[in-house]
C-alpha cells in the first residue's frame, strides 16, 4: 500500500511540472552565417507549431550578440531591403520558414567571431509557449542553406 501511495504521489508531482520537455514549438534545421566579432550575422530555421493554437515569435536573444532582431526582406523598387518586424506568426500546420531573402533573425553586434562548424545558442520567445532555446550550427559566410559545410541533408 505504501508503495502504491508513493507512486501516486510521484505521478502527481510529475503532472505538476511545467511542460518544458514537450515544447509545442519545434525548430528544424537552424543555421547561422559565420561573421566577424562586432559585425552582424543572420540565423535561419523552420519553426513548426504542434499546438492547436496560433503562436507568435515575439523576440529572440543570444549571449553572443548584443541584440537580436526579427527581420524580413521587402522589395523597395528593384532593391531588396531588410526591415524589422514585431512578430512572426506560427500557425499550426503552417511552419514559419526563416531563410535568406525572407524572414530571419538578425544577430547584431557579435561579442565574438562566429566560426563555421561551431554551434551557438539562440533563445526564441514565443507569446504562448514562452522561451525555447535552440542550438544553431554556424555555416560558412557564403552558405545558402543548412546543409552546406556539414553532413548532407535533404532540401
Ligand atoms: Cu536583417
Amino acid at each position: 500500500m505504501t508503495t502504491r501511495r508513493l507512486l501516486l504521489a510521484a505521478a502527481a508531482a510529475a503532472l505538476a511540472l511545467p511542460a518544458v520537455a514537450q515544447a509545442p514549438l519545434v525548430v528544424h534545421e537552424p543555421w547561422a552565417r559565420a561573421a566577424m566579432a562586432g559585425r552582424t550575422s543572420a540565423a535561419y530555421m523552420t519553426i513548426e507549431n504542434t499546438a492547436d493554437t496560433l503562436d507568435r515569435l515575439v523576440a529572440a536573444s543570444s549571449p553572443i550578440a548584443r541584440t537580436v532582431e526579427l527581420h524580413t526582406h521587402i522589395m523597395d523598387g528593384a532593391v531588396m531591403r531588410m526591415r524589422p518586424v514585431t512578430a512572426i506568426e506560427v500557425n499550426p500546420g503552417e511552419p514559419a520558414v526563416l531563410r535568406p531573402g525572407g524572414l530571419h533573425l538578425m544577430l547584431i553586434d557579435l561579442a565574438r567571431q562566429l566560426r563555421p562548424g561551431e554551434t551557438i545558442p539562440v533563445t526564441l520567445r514565443f507569446e504562448r509557449a514562452g522561451d525555447v532555446t535552440v542550438q544553431v550550427p554556424v555555416q560558412p559566410a557564403g552558405a545558402a542553406g543548412p546543409g552546406q559545410g556539414g553532413p548532407h541533408r535533404g532540401h
